[in-house]
């Protein structure tokens, strides 16, 4: 699909989960073609992606935003499909928003008529006992919700209205000011507006893989698998800058270069799969989290909420470090703030995260085409190299990154195919550098 054959319109409702922005598509966007999720992700990927950069993409997004298209079910007993992605292309899963595309689904009374017509949350298995469970008046409605990675399980409790569009409530925890920090810092996951994620399965990969980066040495860290997969390292590997949203640029430029390296240096997930989330952990900034983390997201973003499936992939490792029991709660904080309850369990061989958090609808929108609008289908993001200019580094990381290293990188990861009559990706990037 080109630009020219996008729609006139089309209906979204905009959420953030934990600070992550999410769109989902609720109409205009026609049936994707495909027996399986990962059919349909991959016929969006070859004839519909001007409709991804028009949605999530600027002038109408930005470089956070995570899109969700929703499908018909492919499994019996589940509401609905979705399928998520952002600036650079599709997610195999997305835990922050599944929680928002539940959020949503429910602002737009949906689940509501899926309970009504029966089989669809009826059919969905009972909610594990987690720590911190909602309280039992509430009610909890499961919902199943099918993506290209597996059926992931959402719980959302009945009637609850901490995070749904109208707002929150007496009794609700979400009322801002100094009510909303007590309770964030006092059990705010047993919010009843919060919603709980049961993930497909976790997996540890390799623990202490060492890695050489260019201008910060040697870096070791885990890889692991929460639904896409990551590169796991602590803070201390990068050279002294601190864990801090003011440090979100040295950050960025830290973790694409140690993503670089490891695609450089051939380190990847089962099967050759793309590490291409990195996350870094440090301490908390209080005692109501366990650790706090950066996240690069594959478009160069950074996760503004503590990332679902990074957060499961963390699980992953803890568990096979040793460091955490099965039902043991791990509250992961984000660069943000934004927090995210999580605790593991198992069925059969496998692991299974389980993630907690809010998310708060904040617009519904009618996205308009306009056909003279040169940027109707939005325009590619800016490379991640272009965001790393050398005066992010602090000084300990070494003299600035020279242009022609630079160059490289961007060249790589521009390597997707240039639109017709668009100059090269690396004529491009060298223009603006
Ligand atoms: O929450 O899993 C997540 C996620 C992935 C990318 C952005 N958020």
């Amino acid at each position: 699909m080109s630009a020219d054959e996008l729609p006139d319109h089309l209906e979204v409702v905009d959420s953030h989960t934990e600070g992550e922005p999410t769109r989902v598509v609720v109409g205009g966007w026609d049936e994707i073609a495909g027996a399986t999720m990962a059919e349909r992700r991959d016929e969006l990927r070859r004839h519909h992606d001007a409709l991804r950069r028009a949605v999530v993409g600027e002038p109408r997004g930005h470089e956070a935003v995570v899109g969700a298209l929703l499908t018909p079910p492919v499994e019996p007993g589940s509401i609905a499909g979705v399928i998520f992605f952002d600036n650079a292309g599709y997610l195999g899963m997305c835990g922050h928003g599944t929680i928002g595309v539940v959020r949503t689904l429910d602002f737009l009374g949906r689940l509501e008529r899926s309970d009504a017509e029966g089989p669809v949350a009826s059919g969905a298995p009972a909610a594990p006992a987690a720590p911190g469970a909602p309280a039992a008046q509430f009610g909890v409605r499961t919902v199943r919700l099918d993506t290209p990675v597996g059926t992931v399980t959402a719980e959302i409790p009945a009637g609850g209205e901490g995070g749904a569009g109208g707002g929150a409530g007496a009794g609700s925890a979400l009322r801002g000011g100094g009510e909303q920090e007590a309770a964030v810092r006092d059990g705010w996951d047993r919010d009843e507006g919060a919603v709980t994620v049961t993930n497909v399965p976790a997996r540890c990969h390799a623990v202490d893989v060492t890695v050489e980066v260019p201008w910060l040495g040697r870096v070791t860290g885990d890889v692991a698998y929460g639904g896409n997969w990551f590169f796991l390292t602590g803070i201390g590997q990068l050279g002294g800058v601190p864990l801090t949203r003011d440090e979100v640029g040295a950050l960025t430029a830290a973790t694409l270069r140690i993503r670089a390296a490891l695609a450089a240096a051939g380190i990847t997930g089962d099967g050759g799969a793309e590490i291409d989330h990195v996350e870094v952990f440090g301490p908390p900034s209080g005692p109501w989290a366990s650790s706090r983390n950066f996240v690069l997201c594959p478009g160069g973003a950074y996760d503004r909420s503590p990332c679902g499936t990074g957060t499961s992939a963390k699980l992953a490792t803890l568990y096979a470090r040793g460091e955490l029991a099965l039902g043991q709660r791990w509250c992961q904080e984000s660069i943000t703030g934004g927090l995210f309850s999580a605790w593991l369990t198992r069925d059969g061989d496998d692991l299974v995260p389980h993630i907690r958090g809010r998310a708060f609808v904040t617009g519904r929108t009618t996205l308009l085409f306009d056909p003279r609008d040169p940027f109707r289908g939005g325009f590619p993001p800016p490379c991640p190299g272009g965001r790393t200019p050398s005066w992010w580094a602090p000084a300990s990381w070494g003299p600035p990154v020279p242009w022609r290293w630079r160059a490289r990188a961007c060249a790589s990861w521009c390597s997707r195919p240039a639109s017709p009559g668009a100059a090269p990706p690396r004529r491009r990037w060298a223009t603006w550098w």
